[in-house]
């Protein structure tokens, strides 16, 4: 990709002026709103809204520079590529990703549905929402994305373009460094321990040359394993929820990876949230029912999933090998071990990385969130030392109810 102008809007009038211009029908620009509404690492997000009519869309640009940091420059196609590939995958999930109206590679912004009724998951769990749908809605996306644009879905040709296309260096190396290296080396002392936990992170995790290992091998799982299209950064800010219904957003981070790093990727963040409410809600009967569903639906996440993907195989894969008897239960068990994996590093990642969770750094009681830390470490390093043998959701709630000892 050649280098391009980076020019942002600058002003909310002229946000509005362009929504209009592509989208006549939103109303007359006397009648439309705009806010900006982003609160990610990365992009502007606005809103552009009729106060008489209702009618609205969002509009998502990206600029060359993190928000949330200056370290990382960054290429601007990343906005080609969440824009397509929420296309792609509604192709093959249409209801559960939102409506993509527009891309424009000038502006490198581009126009979707409001979901405006929903909202982020990550603050739902925060606010103690329980969601019903969740677990089933979350394991229909993975299985379907995961499968459909492996090579058990794909046809090698077309899954060889797919990977040309959607290469994503740049966002990657962000995933390389802060997944991967940093919380093990601290190399250029971008991570932010806790200072009341620095001993602890300085034994448990940077003095574990096992950890180091293991997370090591991940690293080279993610750097050669092109299994599938993955969003690349699922957690639960990515994720909108209603009641009814769910939607995956902000896949820039996609590219052809483990596909394990993904359903990983849902079960640390789920199991952040889980920590949050035990160390933080007292105790009664909104804390048990709470904990209850949350942890259930971390076996379900699992479970379901593994039920679809084994199902949606036994339909999808055309290739005479793969349908070898016992192929597709090798395939899942490796996909299952990377989740084990990914879910442990994103739980050590956002604990002493660069970039954090809510859940983890906004308890303001220096007891509970030395506690809160140091359970995310505990479980994530387990998640990760005994991936090859975590193999069902009741696996997972195991090792929570063993680490948190409830
Ligand atoms: C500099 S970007 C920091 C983090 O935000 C994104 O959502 C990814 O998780 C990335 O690691
Ligand atoms: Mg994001």
């Amino acid at each position: 990709m050649k280098d391009q102008a980076v020019t942002l809007f600058q002003s909310e009038k002229e946000v509005i002026a362009y929504a209009q211009g592509i989208i006549p029908q939103l109303g007359s620009a006397e009648q439309l709103i705009c806010t900006e509404i982003g609160d990610g690492n990365l992009n502007f997000v606005y809103r552009v809204k009729n106060a008489m009519t209702g009618a609205s869309v969002i509009i998502k640009q990206a600029g060359d520079f993190a928000r949330s940091t200056q370290d990382y420059k960054l290429t601007i196609d990343r906005n080609r590529i969440e824009a397509e590939v929420i296309r792609y995958y509604g192709t093959l999930t249409p209801t559960l990703v939102p409506k993509v109206y527009h891309y424009d590679a000038d502006k490198h912004c581009y126009l979707m549905e409001d979901l405006g009724d929903y909202e982020i998951f990550r603050k739902a769990l925060l606010k103690r929402e329980i969601n019903s749908v969740f677990s089933d809605q979350i394991a229909t996306f993975l299985a379907n994305v995961l499968l459909k644009t492996s090579c058990i879905g794909m046809e090698p040709m077309q899954k060889r373009e797919m990977e040309k296309r959607y290469a994503n260096p740049e966002l990657c190396k962000i995933s390389e460094d802060l997944v991967f290296t940093d919380p093990f080396t601290d190399a250029g002392g971008t991570n932010r321990v806790f200072e009341p936990n620095r001993d602890y992170v300085e034994r448990e995790v940077y003095g574990d040359t096992e950890l180091r290992l293991e997370a090591a091998k991940l690293k080279s799982r993610y750097l050669n394993q092109s299994e599938a299209l993955i969003h690349g950064d699922l957690h639960t800010g990515s994720i909108f929820v209603r009641p009814d219904s769910i939607k995956v957003i902000d896949p820039e981070f996609a590219f052809y990876g483990p596909a394990g790093y993904d359903v990983g990727n849902v079960i640390g963040n789920l199991a952040f949230a889980y920590i949050n409410a035990a160390v933080t809600m007292d105790d009664g009967v909104e804390k048990k029912t709470f904990l209850t569903w949350l942890n259930q639906t971390i076996g379900e996440v699992i479970d379901l999933f593994c039920e679809k993907f084994l199902q949606g195989f036994a339909k999808e894969a055309t290739d005479v090998m793969m349908r070898t008897d016992g192929f597709a239960e090798w395939y899942l068990a490796g996909v299952l071990s990377d989740t084990a994996g990914i879910a442990g590093l994103e739980m050590l990642r956002r604990t002493v990385g660069e970039a954090g969770v809510e859940e983890i750094r906004g308890i303001d009681d220096v007891q509970l969130r030395c506690s809160a830390e140091r359970y995310a470490i505990q479980i994530g390093k387990r998640l990760v030392k005994e991936r090859d043998v975590l193999n069902c959701g009741a696996d997972y709630r195991r090792v929570l109810a063993e680490v948190l000892q409830q």
